[in-house]
């Protein structure tokens, strides 16, 4: 039974238990209807308590459902009918309280939950809005601005906000159900609330932010289509009786879940949920995780050690020099002062978070870590270096992992006493931000090592994709090939902000060439200097970003890149335009016009062939682990799937 109605004395407890995440299944919805006409005919119960088992209250409508055609009963009419009854149903929280265990929520005439708890319409990151009246009923219960930025970001507030903004009754910082029933038995003793449906719209405070708000949203959407039609439902929930209101927004959901856009996002979020389910370490038993190593404190380093200790892993650093590692260590403090400034953490988090750091310029330190990873410059020869100095000091079980970017895993392992227990966790820079972490998987690497580096990434709240070992694993390989083909088209007759522009347009939040100037491009040179001699003289090959960097234009740490930087403006550059007509010149190339629906699609089939062999040779296991990296780790729009999904279904952009 996914739904039970039990009596406790006066009052009737209704309780939906689906996991893993009580999702409003068809048979939820159907077990609610049957508990409201069971609880109405009750004349025990005064009042009815509506909680959820498990990990969380219902975490939304059963996205699983959205591809079949809709089965009745429907959740607007389940919560219609909550909504109506007699006796007033208090929602008992707790979890992760989102879309249609929200609207179930604000069916309710009462609401109290956990401190912990978790509040959020995130349909938008479906590609949907709330198809079941969080649009109509949550402008009627708050304040609509912030009701128009829950439901057009999808991002969760705290059961603190919820409370601040009379979303709940009630915070229990104990027994749920005790506080729970308490408020039920007032309740029931009370004069019955007005439902949500019945009351007019709360009033727009300042109506100057609500237009500004508005515009924010379409600006921010880029191309996804729901953000822009969730402000619309909102808007229109103000402007309308709330029936109305209902029907609209009914319509508009179910438009939106037609809409490959909406496709393309629910295939993204269940390919991110399966892309750390590997077969082989279905049972397998994680080392136990209790202290973290660093090695180099620079960019990635420190992002590294920051992303361990916010999620509770005391850290040692370890640096070359005492400038270095004092250097690392401000990057670290710089870290964790922003996260307390965006109210991620307070003052005393912050305190325990730095005690919880040591740095050092030894590997002495690093003789009790569980697991250790290497974040030095990319060089082959220094990486050994690092790891056979860390053989001689680490525990026989502890793990080592490098942060490389491209450098062959398996010979730096070689270089080891102990191969099996080498991996590469490949993080995205900022390291404490960016969501993605290629594990990459060395032949020898011994599969309880590998599940560690898979649970360390969960901890971290990363989305952690397998990756084999080849030159730049998934993401980076496929990247090195379409930056290749744009060079192509640079030459051949775009200029590179017409191919930054394309991108752009189609939903990259940056082109390829001002990515490369945020990256610096001297890193790629000093990789294509390493091999020139042994780069295959038959292929193809532009020198138009050599003679950049010949120049000293490596992007915006010179002022000069691919484009101008002055005066924080970021410009196209006569210079390079003249130096790429040069080159096309001096090869004998007649320019001729690259169109941008060209430009994408010679980027997305680059990415796509790139992908297949990937796939073929067995780097990547599947289509939708490669769309995971795209997505989350270089800017692929998130609504178009990634490039294999694209490839398959091509009405999305
Ligand atoms: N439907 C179906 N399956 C779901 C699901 C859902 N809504 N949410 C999670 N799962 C599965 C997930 O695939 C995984 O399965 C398992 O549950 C655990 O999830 C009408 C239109 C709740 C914060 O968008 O954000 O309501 O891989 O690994 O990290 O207006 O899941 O084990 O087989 O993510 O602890 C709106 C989506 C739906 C919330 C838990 N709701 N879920 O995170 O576990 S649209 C959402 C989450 C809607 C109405 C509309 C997270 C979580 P498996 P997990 P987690
Ligand atoms: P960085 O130059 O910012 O930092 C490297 C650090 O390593 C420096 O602080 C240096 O002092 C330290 N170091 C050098 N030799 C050392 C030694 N023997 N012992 C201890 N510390 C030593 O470089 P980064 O950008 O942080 O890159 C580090 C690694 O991460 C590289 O392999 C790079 O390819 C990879 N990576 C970089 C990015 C990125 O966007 N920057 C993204 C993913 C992976």
């Amino acid at each position: 039974m996914v739904v039970r109605v039990e009596t406790k004395d006066d009052l009737a407890v209704v309780t939906i238990d689906n996991p893993p995440v009580n999702a409003a299944s068809q048979a939820v919805r159907a077990g609610l209807l049957a508990a409201i006409a069971e609880t109405e005919a009750n004349t025990s119960a005064k009042a009815v308590i509506l909680c959820a088992e498990g990990r969380t209250f219902t975490a939304g409508a059963d996205v699983r459902e959205f591809d079949k055609s809709p089965m009745e009963p429907h959740l607007p009419d389940v919560i219609q009918a909550i909504e109506d009854t007699i006796k007033p149903w208090v929602a008992a929280l707790h979890g992760s309280v989102l879309g249609g265990g929200l609207e179930i929520a604000l069916g309710c005439s009462h609401r109290v939950a956990l401190r912990s708890t978790r509040f959020g319409l995130p349909e938008v990151t479906l590609g949907l809005i709330p198809g079941a009246g969080g649009t109509v009923r949550l402008p009627r219960l708050i304040d609509p601005l912030e009701a128009l930025n829950m439901v057009t970001s999808g991002k969760p507030i705290s059961a603190t906000t919820a409370l601040n903004l009379g979303l709940i009754d009630d915070i229990a910082d104990g027994d749920l159900m005790a506080c729970a029933s308490a408020l039920a038995r007032s309740a029931a003793n009370a004069r019955p609330r007005t439902a949500l449906r019945h009351r007019n719209a709360k009033p727009v405070m300042d109506p100057t932010a609500w237009e500004a708000a508005k515009t924010g949203i379409i600006t921010k959407a880029r191309g996804a289509h729901a953000p822009a039609a969730a402000a619309r439902a909102v808007q229109a929930a103000l402007d309308l009786p709330a029936d109305q209101a209902l029907i609209q927004e009914r319509e508009t959901f179910l438009t939106l879940k037609s809409d490959p856009q909406s496709a393309a996002l629910r295939y993204i979020f269940f390919a991110e949920r399966s892309a750390s389910k590997l077969s082989e370490l279905k049972d397998m038993e994680p080392h136990p995780l209790t202290s973290i190593g660093v090695i180099g404190g620079g960019t990635m380093g420190a992002g590294i050690a920051a992303a361990c200790l916010l999620a509770g892993l005391p850290v040692t650093l370890a640096e070359r020099d005492e400038a270095a590692r004092a250097a690392g260590q401000d990057r670290i403090t710089a870290i964790l002062d922003n996260s307390r400034k965006r109210g991620l953490i307070d003052q005393d988090k912050q305190e325990a978070l730095t005690a919880a750091l040591s740095t050092t310029t030894t590997f002495e330190a690093l003789t009790e870590t569980d697991l250790i990873i290497e974040a030095v410059f990319e060089d082959m020869e220094l990486k050994a270096q690092v790891f056979q100095e860390l053989d001689k000091h680490i525990r026989r079980d502890a793990i080592l992992a490098s942060n490389t970017s491209y450098l062959n895993i398996s010979a730096v392992a070689a270089q080891t006493r102990h191969p099996e227990r080498v991996i590469g966790l490949h993080f995205f820079s900022p390291a404490h931000i960016m969501k993605l972490v290629e594990v990459i998987i060395p032949d020898n690497a011994a599969s309880s090592v590998v599940a560690t580096g898979f649970a360390l990434s969960r901890k971290l709240g990363k989305i952690a994709v397998p990756a084999g070992v080849c030159d730049g694993f998934i993401g980076n390989r496929i990247m090195s090939a379409y930056r290749r083909e744009c060079e192509y088209m640079v030459e051949d007759g775009a200029l590179p902000w017409d191919v930054d522009q394309a991108m752009r347009d189609f939903g990259f939040p940056m082109g390829v060439f001002e990515m490369q100037d945020l990256a610096g491009l001297d890193i790629r040179w000093a990789k294509r200097k390493s091999q020139a001699a042994t780069r295959d003289p038959a292929q193809r090959y532009v020198h138009i970003a050599d003679k950049l960097c010949e120049a000293g234009r490596f992007g915006r740490k010179t002022g000069q890149g691919w484009y101008d930087y002055a005066g924080g403006k970021t410009t196209p550059s006569q210079w390079v335009e003249n130096l790429v007509l040069a080159e096309s010149a001096r090869k004998k190339i007649a320019r001729t016009p690259i169109s941008d629906a060209e430009i994408v699609q010679r980027i997305l089939s680059t990415m796509q062939a790139e992908a297949q062999a990937l796939l073929t040779e067995g780097i990547a296991r599947r289509p939708g682990d490669i769309d995971v990296v795209m997505v989350n780790g270089y800017g692929f729009p998130r609504w178009c799937g990634g490039p294999m999904f694209l490839k398959n279904h091509p009405s999305v952009d």
